[in-house]
């Protein structure tokens, strides 16, 4: 895990009150040791309003405001920028080892874009029946995610530390996926099987949760907000 930072940024997480997005980012910053201010909208009207007026560079949040001039838009580089200052081995001075991070974390935006379109149709331009969001879901569950998830399956059986990109600690793309695989896969019942839910036919991805669940700060950091 990476040496705790002398003097850091200050980091203020624009979010809505969900897991969702930004609680790889919420993660991250605990596990390296990163101060975060969480802010959570209050209400939707507080997310419209900053995107009416301009806050928010893409009208998306996640949003990271550091040393409250500068505005990081996208969950991706937003992790990447957190690794970077954060320093240690949290985000491979290696190019190589950097772009097997990055392709990790381009893969898990992939992987969701089907799931996402399905769920929020009118917001990419697609409306969908209700039975054809049934249809896609069937075919979500048979094919497409297992397709994705047998990627990262083989990815970690061929890693020789456990996480996804074979880097020596957790990277950015072990956060982005596990939080997939913990936290929106299990949530996800309108589009996908148990089976799938459970990540039944994926045992080494099943354990790579496990791993990332039991991390000391991970665990602690579910520890504090329960109690
Ligand atoms: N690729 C972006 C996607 C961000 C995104 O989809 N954010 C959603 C919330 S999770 C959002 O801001 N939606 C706008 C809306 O609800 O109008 C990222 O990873 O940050």
């Amino acid at each position: 895990m990476s040496k705790r930072m002398a003097s850091q940024p200050s980091l203020k997480l624009y979010y809505f009150n969900i897991t969702g997005k930004g609680e790889a980012i919420r993660l991250f910053c605990a596990y390296a040791g990163l101060e975060l201010e969480d802010y959570r909208f209050a209400d939707r009207e507080e997310f419209t309003a900053l995107k009416a007026d301009g806050t928010l560079p893409y009208g998306q949040v996640p949003l990271l405001e550091v040393d409250k001039t500068t505005r990081i838009p996208q969950s991706a580089a937003i992790l990447r920028y957190l690794a970077k200052i954060a320093g240690g081995d949290l985000y491979p001075s290696d190019p190589i080892q950097a772009a097997r991070v990055d392709a990790a974390l381009d893969q898990e935006a992939d992987a969701f874009v089907g799931p996402t379109v399905a769920s929020y149709t009118v917001r990419f331009g697609i409306e969908l029946s209700d039975s054809q969001v049934d249809k896609a879901a069937a075919l979500l569950s048979a094919e497409v995610m297992p397709r994705h998830f047998a990627s990262i399956e083989a990815q970690l059986k061929a890693s020789s530390s456990g996480w996804i990109a074979d880097t020596k600690c957790p990277s950015p793309a072990d956060f982005v996926w596990a939080c997939r695989f913990g936290d929106y896969l299990p949530t996800k019942d309108r589009l996908f099987t148990p089976e799938l839910r459970d990540l039944e036919a994926f045992p080494a991805c099943r354990a790579f949760v496990k791993r990332f669940y039991e991390l000391p700060q991970v665990a602690e950091y579910y520890k504090r907000k329960e109690g």
